[in-house]
């Protein structure tokens, strides 16, 4: 009885070898196999080709962008004389929401011509009206030169329209070190004070490209958050104590909460750490409305997260004092004037 079970059970699963052998479905099954095996091979080689031919655009934009010093613009004078008329509060030459153009397939040298009024560094001054705020667009960076090459060549116009007066700071790290984007901010505004008598100092991200120009570039009595409303956040903004993207500060507010912290190496949290410290000082953080500061961010790998940040916020008050622009010692490694922007690396 036993045994002629047995035989049943051998008898059944031969038969259905034998059926799925012939059976259509299976060699399709396999079929589709095979192509998920192949779609995950071609999709990681891709990858790494996507990898390598980034870092040649990145090469080529570097060479592009840093190819011409200031034998290429007019110096800039600060004490020149200038037009004793105030500039109007809202410019006459806005034209309010445009989405920005995000291509890099531009010619640079079709940039210098068109930007050819920016004196050497970067500065601008309105020639018909004298501007109502000294502004300095302090901006950390690495690596990111197809990014400062959309940026550079979106935000001259930009601020131009608002009549501002200002000057764009590029400030880069000595590679050994890791990145640090609250130090960065704190050395581009110790540089850029020395440099001139700014009445605003904006920190701003160079993958951000404001979209409205009705989003002012200027300071007010309370430290301004600017990047509101961001495309990769839908366009709302993700949480009220954000104070990261591009926020604007004067000297005396810079100076009052005494900077960034420089304690956050890698990224995140600098940002949430200025907010505490303008908490702590009972300084609000103004907000212009949601449809105006809008921002398009432009893509990029998300860079690895400092896992000491937590912590960082959370003893950051104590430290405040001692950790911030006032207690920071650097070196300039490298200065230049280039003709749309200032380009520094320091060390430590
Ligand atoms: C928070 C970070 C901030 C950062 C913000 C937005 O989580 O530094 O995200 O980043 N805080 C911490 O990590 C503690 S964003 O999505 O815009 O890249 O600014």
């Amino acid at each position: 009885m036993e045994l002629s079970n047995i035989t049943l059970t051998k008898r059944k699963k031969i038969s259905f070898c034998k059926r799925l052998l012939v059976s259509p479905r299976f060699y399709f099954g396999c079929v589709v196999f095979q192509v998920f095996i192949l779609a995950i091979f071609v999709t990681k080689k891709n990858t790494n080709n996507g990898d390598v031919m980034l870092v040649i655009k990145e090469r080529k934009i570097q060479e592009e962008i840093f190819n011409n010093t200031v034998e290429n613009c007019l110096l800039f004078n600060t004490s020149e004389p200038q037009p004793k008329i105030e500039c109007p509060i809202i410019s006459p030459y806005l034209i309010g929401h445009k989405k920005p153009d995000i291509s890099d397939e531009f010619s640079w040298e079709d940039t210098l011509q068109k930007y050819s009024s920016v004196r050497c560094g970067g500065h601008f001054r309105p020639s018909n009206c004298k501007a109502r705020q000294k502004v300095a667009l302090l901006i950390p960076f690495r690596n990111r030169y197809v990014h400062l090459k959309i940026f550079i060549n979106h935000i001259h116009p930009f601020l131009m329209r608002q009549q501002l007066e200002y000057g764009i700071y590029i400030i880069d790290l000595d590679d050994e070190i890791q990145f640090n984007r609250g130090l960065l901010l704190n050395v581009a505004f110790l540089e850029a004070s020395k440099e001139y008598d700014y009445d605003c100092y904006i920190f701003h991200d160079v993958d951000l490209l404001p979209e409205n120009d009705y989003n002012f570039y200027r300071c007010s009595d309370l430290p301004r958050h600017m990047s509101v409303a961001v495309d990769k956040h839908n366009y709302k903004l993700p949480y009220v104590e954000l104070f990261g993207g591009v926020s604007a500060m004067t000297k005396d507010q810079i100076l009052f909460v005494n900077g960034f912290s420089n304690k956050y190496s890698g990224w995140g949290g600098e940002d949430d750490d200025m907010y505490n410290r303008l908490e702590f000082y009972h300084m609000t953080v103004f907000r212009s409305m949601e449809d105006i500061s809008r921002y398009t961010m432009l893509k990029h790998a998300q860079s690895p997260p400092n896992p000491n940040r937590f912590k960082l916020k959370s003893t950051g008050m104590k430290r405040l004092r001692q950790d911030g622009v006032k207690n920071l010692k650097y070196k300039i490694m490298k200065r230049t004037d280039y003709p749309l922007f200032t380009y520094m690396k320091i060390t430590l």
